[in-house]
């Protein structure tokens, strides 16, 4: 995406864009980090003359370079199986308490502590991890950070000191010269090297711009250590006119919650499963990890369904709260038959399995928006923090069906939009590094188009719906 911030506001433009197919190899789901990169180089080609560059990108995952930077071996899915039993090895010699103590992290088993310690072998012969859009943004410029939301979400890193969690590495017998030197989004990252420069058609790039407090031909072009975390750049991105608003960042992962101050570190808090993740100038992303629409796709990939728009119409046809699957349940973690687990999730609790892709993708939508019915509640609770509206950003704001529900379902206007978020925010803190934009926010308000959702008036039987869920999950789990 390149953006084009002017007095009027921002526009972005779609200049490439490239799949993210992750690759089983042997026992192991790996990333295509190399093809992830050949994308990102693509792009900037394609691009041409730009004044920054920023890298965002999903959180948890990593790479490990060999002392003399080269990388070590293909970063691996967190949806990988290698992590199997080491959260719950980890919390019982360590304690939850003192872990969210510390990082006040969610506790999901694919954290990248959990994912380093099922890697333990391979530490030893590293010398620096970097989170993937450190990688990449390492390739493009030769400078190793780890940018500040997406170490926030290692749980290695201590959220009050705003540092790396030393002694927390110490003790789990993790090598604390592992972490490189953390930087806040904003900062800089370096410049293009001359020979990413050279791959990408360098002269046009580099030449075309001139040195803004020079005049002169530019030295290269500069990267930005952007907030790093898609969804701390989605967040920064929220079009929100005040603090009174929640989230839902809805993607692949629907990521619910609210923005604070400081973190909530309270046993509650950490018993809610609710994470701290660290965004935009210090805020507190406090939020939950809803399995979102993954589940959505994995059905797509397994009946082989192209047409989302025909299957969503034929979705809001389909009977209501006909069956509800908690999408949290960790069988809809990993890759796989999703309509047969769904099926199984709903014989186990007692409910009729969906018919066909309508009837299921009904279910999948109308639980998801049950289960940000009850994350939305729960930050409200744990936080104190007032909520008036719902801001749905990602490509999940394009689902009139899902977006409609989830006004009904918590009983609150949802403003939906913009899709790009992440990568509106990330070109805004560019921007704003560049002094071109001092609120982030507002600009997006000026730019985009914003969609209303008004509650229904059928609250009634999504409060039924809701109870219904809680005891399926009360059964399934005892939470
Ligand atoms: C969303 C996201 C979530 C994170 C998950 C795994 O793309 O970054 O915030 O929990 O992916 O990294």
């Amino acid at each position: 995406m390149t953006a084009r911030v002017h007095a009027g506001g921002v526009e972005l433009r779609e200049v490439h864009r490239f799949p993210n197919r992750p690759v089983r190899a042997g026992d192991t789901l790996y990333w295509d980090i190399l093809a992830l990169y050949q994308g990102v180089l693509d792009g900037l080609r394609k691009a041409g003359p730009v004044d920054s560059i920023g890298i965002d990108a999903w959180a948890v995952d990593y790479g490990l370079l060999d002392p003399a930077g080269r990388l070590l071996g293909n970063p691996v899915h967190y949806r990988d199986e290698r992590t199997a039993g080491v959260m719950e090895r980890v919390t019982a010699e360590v304690g939850a308490a003192s872990l969210y103590e510390v990082s006040g992290l969610q506790f999901l088993p694919f954290n990248t502590i959990y994912q380093l310690l099922a890697d333990r072998a391979a530490l030893d012969r590293a010398g620096t991890l970097l989170m993937i859009p450190d990688l990449l943004t390492y390739w493009l410029t030769g400078s190793a950070g780890a940018e500040t939301t997406n170490a926030s979400t290692t749980g290695l890193y201590d959220v009050r000191a705003g540092d790396w969690a030393w002694p927390l590495m110490r003790r789990l017998g993790i090598p604390e010269g592992l972490f490189p030197p953390l930087r806040p989004p904003g900062a800089p990252a370096g410049l293009l090297r001359p020979g990413v420069m050279a791959e990408i058609g360098a002269a046009s790039t580099a030449g075309a711009r001139q040195d803004a407090a020079g005049g002169g031909p530019a030295a290269g072009v500069p990267v930005i250590a952007v907030a790093s975390h898609d969804t701390a750049s989605a967040v920064a991105a929220v079009p929100a006119a005040g603090p009174h608003f929640a989230y839902v960042s809805s993607g692949t992962w629907s990521l619910v919650g609210v923005e604070l101050p400081a973190p909530v570190l309270t046993e509650q808090s950490r018993e809610a499963n609710f994470t701290n993740e660290g965004g935009l100038d210090g805020t507190t992303r406090y939020l939950r990890n809803v399995t979102g629409l993954w589940i959505l796709q994995e059905c797509l990939r397994a009946w082989g369904e192209t047409d989302l728009p025909s299957l969503l119409a034929a979705a809001a046809r389909a009977r209501p709260f006909a069956s509800l699957i908690d999408p949290d349940d960790p069988v809809f973690l990993p890759p796989g038959d999703m309509p047969a687990r769904i099926a199984a999730y709903c014989e186990r609790t007692g409910q009729p399995s969906p018919a066909g892709p309508a009837e299921t993708a009904r279910c999948v939508l109308e639980s998801l928006a049950l289960a940000y019915r009850r994350a939305l509640a729960d930050a409200v609770r744990l936080s104190g923090h007032d909520v008036e509206t719902v801001h749905v950003v990602g490509g999940g704001a394009r689902n009139a069906l899902l977006c409609q529900m989830t006004a009904d379902a918590t009983g609150l206007p949802v403003r939906a939009g913009p899709v790009e978020a992440a990568a509106l925010g990330n070109a805004l803190v560019q921007a704003r590094a560049r002094g071109l934009v001092s609120d982030i926010r507002e600009l997006v308000r000026r730019s985009e188009p914003i969609i209303l959702y008004e509650p229904g008036d059928d609250a009634a039987s999504w409060q039924a719906a809701a109870g219904r869920l809680a005891g399926h999950r009360r059964a399934a789990h005892g939470r």
